[in-house]
């Protein structure tokens, strides 16, 4: 856990924070990043004198998503190949509970990340959105399944579908979160419910979280399996390309539904 490059880390007692630390690009989510964010939360999730973890960003950044400039030129099998999805996977196996404290953009694969935490606090800055579909794909790391679970298909569908963002209150409104804070406060938030989560047993905290998340688990799987299928599938498409290249370029895309 030495010589983070993308990250940050503190511990206060039981509780260990972790910072995405790429301010300048929002915390977009690069492949290097991912790599130290998987290898950082399981070596907390094996340290028992860990009992709870915080992920957070900045105040101006939860994540604005996964990396675009690593995926504009992809195609499907250098996306198959990358096999990022196995990353993924390693964060929602963590036993221990994961609390997101979550400051202004969430978005894309950054909303899909807070997604992939047992509790979210929010600050009233933060704006959640799955705004892929202005690029040309869709959510590939659980959002079209997470999200619709969790705010419901008339929400979601309309989220998904225009890439709009939802304010803190909305998604606090909708269930996304927990609760909304002040700016001053959301992570102290965070790291008092994690110290208030750490005072209880690790065992019992540990099979009640792993209770909990079996309530959809066997359904999250198969839909898991679809989206990823359907998210590969975009990257053989021109629309793809065009949307990616608009974003880096700074101008509007014009897709034709190739
Ligand atoms: N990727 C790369 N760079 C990004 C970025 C991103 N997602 N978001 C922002 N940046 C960079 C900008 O390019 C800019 O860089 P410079 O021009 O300064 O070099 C810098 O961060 C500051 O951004 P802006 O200048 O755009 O700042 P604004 O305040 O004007 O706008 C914004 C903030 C968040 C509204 C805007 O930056 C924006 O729309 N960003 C993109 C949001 C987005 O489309 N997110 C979804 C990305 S797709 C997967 C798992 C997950 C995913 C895919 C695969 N697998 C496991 C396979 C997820 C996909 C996505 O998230």
């Amino acid at each position: 856990m030495t010589n983070l490059q993308f990250l940050r880390l503190e511990r206060d007692g039981y509780v260990a924070t972790v910072f995405l630390n790429r301010p300048k690009q929002l915390n977009a989510l690069n492949i290097g990043l991912m790599d130290e964010l998987v290898a950082t939360l399981e070596e907390l999730d094996c340290d028992d004198s860990v009992r709870a973890m915080v992920l957070t960003g900045n105040e101006k950044a939860f994540a604005a998503g996964a990396d675009i400039t690593e995926m504009a030129g992809a195609d499907p099998t250098t996306m198959l190949k990358r096999d990022q999805f196995a990353k993924w996977d390693r964060i929602r196996k963590l036993k221990k509970p994961l609390i997101a404290a979550v400051s202004g953009f969430c978005l894309g694969g950054g909303c899909e990340l807070a997604m992939h935490c047992d509790i979210m606090i929010a600050s009233e800055t933060a704006q959640f959105g799955q705004p892929e579909i202005k690029i040309g794909v869709m959510p590939g790391a659980g959002g079209t399944q997470r999200l619709t679970r969790a705010i419901g298909k008339a929400r979601a569908m309309e989220m998904v579908l225009t890439g709009k963002f939802i304010s803190a209150q909305e998604a606090y409104q909708f269930g996304l979160v927990n609760r909304v804070v002040p700016a001053e406060v959301y992570l102290s938030e965070a790291q008092k419910l994690a110290h208030e989560i750490a005072a209880m047993s690790p065992v019992a905290v540990r099979l009640a979280k792993e209770a909990v998340l079996k309530v959809y688990e066997s359904f999250l799987l198969d839909g898991l399996e679809f989206e990823r299928k359907n998210f590969y599938l975009l990257f053989a498409t021109e629309d793809q390309k065009e949307g990616m290249a608009a974003f880096l370029e700074k101008r509007a895309p014009q897709f034709k539904g190739k």
